[in-house]
């Protein structure tokens, strides 16, 4: 019986030593160890010895099954660690390997236009103001002295949300203007860009919706060279110090006196000829429209409580496509709605 032990441990242990897997190990166990297994028959043999060998036959077939049971927990942490380190050299990440590159996007062209404009007016001491799109036709219209009956204010120009035509999308940021001369007294610097909307049919030079930068300036003694003054610095910093500009008188509601300012084409510095072709920067004219300003009317100044014998103003409204369009040598409006990247990324 000593030697049957034995046989069963020697086989036992090189037969673990070459079990391969867990499912292997686990036959083995059963083969070994269980209930109908070689150790099991052995020991089921012990009533069949003296009195005297059978403690001495106990205590061995403890051992062997002490040993068989090390020598699994042994083979078990082996295999186990053996997989674990297959799985980490299997999912193993060079983390060498050059990333996929990502591609930036960019400020919008216009949006670009847009910074750099309120740049050069808070470095002049300008405040930027941001209001509703959705106004009431008092803030569009009446405080802005355009009366009832004026053309822009027609169904066919203006969005309304209401029957009674007093709400409205504004068609001009000037709503803000009036806003802020209600709740302040001058001095008052303000530009005031956002969205406005009008009843266009889009093509290449029109969008119901469009940008404009609007500003305003109130104080003792504002004239209207304060309002060339502060015009030309804006578009020497955008086109260069050899722009050169003209005003010339124009009408708005708002503003008296009012003007528009244009600047000289700088393909064929006002000639309106290159080569003797006609000029396609300026389609011949010589100059190109930038701009509309003008002194702000005395009426709108007392509308918003400020005393007109006291204080005067210059406001300008600009379109901010139409200036993106000049600055980028952009010919189709609609090309800087599409969002097509294959166009924003050129800029
Ligand atoms: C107040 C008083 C006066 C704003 C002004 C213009 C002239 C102007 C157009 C430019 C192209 C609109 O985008 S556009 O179609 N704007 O010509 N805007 S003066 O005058 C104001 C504004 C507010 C209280």
């Amino acid at each position: 019986m000593k030697q049957q032990l034995e046989d069963i441990k020697q086989r036992a242990l090189a037969a673990l030593d070459g079990a391969a897997s867990p499912t292997a190990l686990e036959e083995l166990r059963v083969k070994l160890l269980g209930k109908k297994g070689e150790l099991t028959a052995v020991l089921k043999q012990m009533g069949k010895l003296t009195p005297e060998e059978r403690p001495v036959m106990g205590q061995l077939a403890n051992a062997v099954r002490a040993d068989i049971e090390a020598k699994l927990e042994e083979r078990k942490s082996a295999l186990h660690a053996a997989a674990l380190e297959a799985k980490l050299a299997a999912e193993a990440i060079d983390v060498t390997i050059p990333g996929e590159p990502v591609s930036l996007g960019h400020q919008h062209p216009m949006n670009q236009v847009l910074q750099e404009i309120k740049d050069i007016f808070v470095g002049m001491g300008y405040t930027v103001v941001d209001g509703p799109e959705v106004e009431l036709a008092d803030y569009n219209f009446t405080k802005l002295n355009i009366q009832e009956g004026h053309p822009s204010r027609d169904r066919s120009d203006t969005f309304y949300f209401t029957d009674d035509d007093s709400v409205l999308l504004r068609t001009q940021t000037s709503p803000m203007q009036i806003r802020t001369m209600e709740k302040m007294q001058p001095p008052i610097r303000i530009v005031a860009p956002g969205r406005v909307y009008r009843k266009d049919e889009a093509d290449a030079t029109h969008s119901p919706m469009f940008h404009q930068i609007e500003g305003l300036v109130v104080d003792e003694g504002i004239t209207m060279g304060d309002l060339k003054g502060a015009l030309e610095t804006l578009m020497k910093r955008l086109y260069g110090e050899e722009a050169v500009m003209r005003f010339r008188p124009h009408h708005f509601p708002f503003t008296e006196p009012s003007c528009e300012m244009d600047m000289q084409c700088h393909k064929c510095h006002g000639t309106g000829e290159v080569d003797g072709q006609v000029c396609s920067t300026c389609h011949g004219e010589g100059w190109i429209e930038l701009l509309g300003a003008g002194m702000v009317h005395p009426e709108v100044l007392e509308g918003c409580g400020i005393d007109s014998r006291k204080y005067s103003g210059f406001a300008f409204g600009l379109g901010l496509e139409r200036m993106a369009m000049r600055r980028m040598r952009i010919n189709d409006l609609r090309l800087i709605f599409d969002n097509d990247v294959r166009f924003l990324s050129q800029f």
